[in-house]
């Protein structure tokens, strides 16, 4: 049996992470694919010749050649530009529509099949956009955003708590950003909502606020830091995730920006939701119901990606 085609569509920071993380998984055979001549090719290069060391077979080929794509199996979204320290989100808009619209009628002429993962920013409003100009079916397309976030949460909650992430679970709503919603009374300790830890004693819910807000400001924390670009290795990992439960049919229950039509009060939109992927991709919206206080935090959230998508909108007309 042939091996999965990943195509990773941007060879940049988390591009060559999420390509070294294919090769070292074994998950399948690897096109890297960028506009900056030499970068994929060298990047893909680097990496097979890590092969022999490593002991891992796959095939990694870089190109500018959106004909290499061709069947791919899964897209993987990098292209674009990142944030610098003092920039949002929202301040790459413009440029990466304009990478979206060429990203996405380059797979919808080459990999019309693929599960396509978007990565890039502002990820609510762009996986919306690469969808429209892609046109593949809204299962097949989605963002990653909530794995993330939710491993940061889960990795400051770990750290309070001093016991193994492994047994901390964390469940984040909303878009990607400021808004983003984290659900403490779903987020435990093997099973014990967090609530009910601080009123353990475990923490008090002054800290559990402040880890809240540092999980918000996540991206930012590592903009700042780097001084230059923004994180690579934790998007990279959660989007292979991601990936793999498609691939492998795990059906993993994987929180997403994903096509809500029907939940959360929404009729067609993209915003980060709980999801099954599966081999039909986003395979179930996982649909909760929220509290009075969680649903305006979710609303507020959804105002915002719903400005971002009105923005495109105004950019480029063949959105309206
Ligand atoms: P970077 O290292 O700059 O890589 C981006 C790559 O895209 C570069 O190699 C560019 O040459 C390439 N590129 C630009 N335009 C095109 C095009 N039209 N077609 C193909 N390739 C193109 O950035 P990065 O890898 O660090 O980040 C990539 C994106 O991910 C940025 O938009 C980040 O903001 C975003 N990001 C999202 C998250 C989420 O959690 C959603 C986290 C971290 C970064």
């Amino acid at each position: 049996m042939a091996r999965p085609k990943i195509a990773l569509i941007g060879a940049g920071q988390i591009g060559g992470t999420l390509a070294h993380l294919v090769a070292l998984k074994e998950l399948g055979d690897v096109i890297l694919f960028d506009i900056a001549d030499g970068t994929p090719q060298g990047k893909a290069l680097d990496i097979a010749e890590s092969g022999p060391a490593e002991g891992f077979d796959a095939n990694l080929k870089g190109t500018t050649d959106y004909a290499d794509i061709a069947g791919a199996d899964v897209c993987i979204v990098t292209a674009g530009v990142p944030r610098k320290p003092g920039m949002s989100r929202d301040d790459l808009l413009g440029i990466n529509l304009k990478v979206m619209k060429a990203v996405g009628e380059g797979i919808k002429a080459n990999a019309p099949e693929a599960f396509v993962i978007c990565i890039t920013n502002p990820l609510d409003a762009m996986v919306w956009a690469l969808r429209e100009f892609s046109g593949l079916s809204h299962e097949k397309v989605c963002g990653m955003a909530g794995v993330l976030d939710s491993a940061r949460f889960r990795h400051f909650l770990a750290d309070e708590f001093d016991v193994s992430m492994k047994d901390v679970t964390a469940f984040v709503l909303g878009g990607h950003g400021d808004t983003m919603v984290p659900l403490t009374r779903y987020s435990t300790v093997a099973g014990i909502p967090l609530p009910d830890l601080v009123k353990m004693g475990w923490t008090s819910q002054e800290k559990l606020d402040a880890i809240v807000q540092r999980t918000r400001d996540g991206g930012a924390e590592i903009v700042g830091l780097l001084g230059n670009g923004s994180a690579y290795y934790a998007p990279a990992t959660s989007a292979i995730q991601m990936a793999e439960s498609y691939l492998k049919d795990q059906k993993r229950v994987l929180p997403c920006a994903a096509y809500v039509d029907g939940a959360y009060g929404l009729d067609g939109f993209y915003v980060g939701v709980p999801t099954v992927i599966g081999k039909g991709g986003i395979e179930r919206v996982v649909a909760i119901e929220l509290a009075k206080d969680e649903q305006a935090m979710f609303d507020k959230s959804v105002d915002a990606v719903k400005g971002l998508v009105e923005a495109c909108k105004g950019i480029d007309e063949t959105l309206a």
